[in-house]
């Protein structure tokens, strides 16, 4: 009851938007950054720093030849949806050896995109093993890149073993609309989410 009362009062009035933190995951180069960048309507916080000859042997860049930089600490953009709700965009390094960064962006996520490049599907498995493992809610977001052949999201839920209530969508990681199709499913699919998260964190 008295948990009730205080959520009641917790709730923002309309004057007061609901701001959602969301994560944008996925492996080395799948297009997180451009991402962010596509659909923030503030200038998007960047940490890129240049790939060097050094890092070479670890940094893959088959299929993204022309990068130049990579992100190694996070990126971080804002878009409002609608004028009560606004998302705060946190763009996970893509490379193995940030991960320890990755448990401090995840806290207070309402859930996260995992960006796919088809040629490279693999690099986003530890991504989604990551979600899935703390059960925070997750789609699979499929960048279509120019000669990459074009999977249906079938193909990707399979490829990926994923439940079948995962939401799998193509996009274009440019493009300021595809974008924001893609952060309204997943906002949408975190809330259909929510009651059975709430539950079973009750249940523990
Ligand atoms: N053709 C094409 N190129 C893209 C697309 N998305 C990203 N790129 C390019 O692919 C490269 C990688 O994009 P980034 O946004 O830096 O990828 P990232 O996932 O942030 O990379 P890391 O932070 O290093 O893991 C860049 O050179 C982009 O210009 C796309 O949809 N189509
Ligand atoms: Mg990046």
């Amino acid at each position: 009851m008295a948990i009730a009362h205080a959520e009641r009062h917790r709730r923002p009035t309309t004057a007061d938007p609901v701001a959602l933190k969301l994560l944008v995951a996925g492996g080395f180069g799948a297009g997180k950054t451009t991402l962010v960048g596509a659909v923030s309507e503030i200038k998007p916080l960047r940490t890129e720093e240049a790939l060097t000859e050094a890092g070479r042997p670890v940094d893959d860049l088959t299929g993204v030849e022309s990068k130049r930089t990579t992100t190694v600490a996070m990126d971080f953009g804002r878009i409002t949806l609608r004028e009560d709700l606004v998302l705060y965009l946190f763009g996970t390094p893509g490379q193995d050896r940030f991960w320890f960064l990755w448990d401090e962006l995840a806290t207070g996520a309402l859930g996260a995109v995992v960006l796919a490049d088809t040629r490279r599907l693999q690099d986003c498995f530890a991504a989604v093993d990551y979600f899935e493992r703390r059960n925070i809610p997750f789609m699979v977001a499929v960048n279509c890149f120019e000669g990459s052949r074009v999977h249906t999201p079938k193909a990707v839920t399979d490829a990926l073993d994923l439940d079948p209530g995962v939401p799998v969508v193509l996009c274009d990681a440019r493009d300021r609309e595809s974008v924001k199709r893609v952060l309204i499913a997943l906002v949408e699919h975190a809330a259909a989410l929510a009651p059975a998260r709430r539950g079973s964190h009750a249940a523990h």
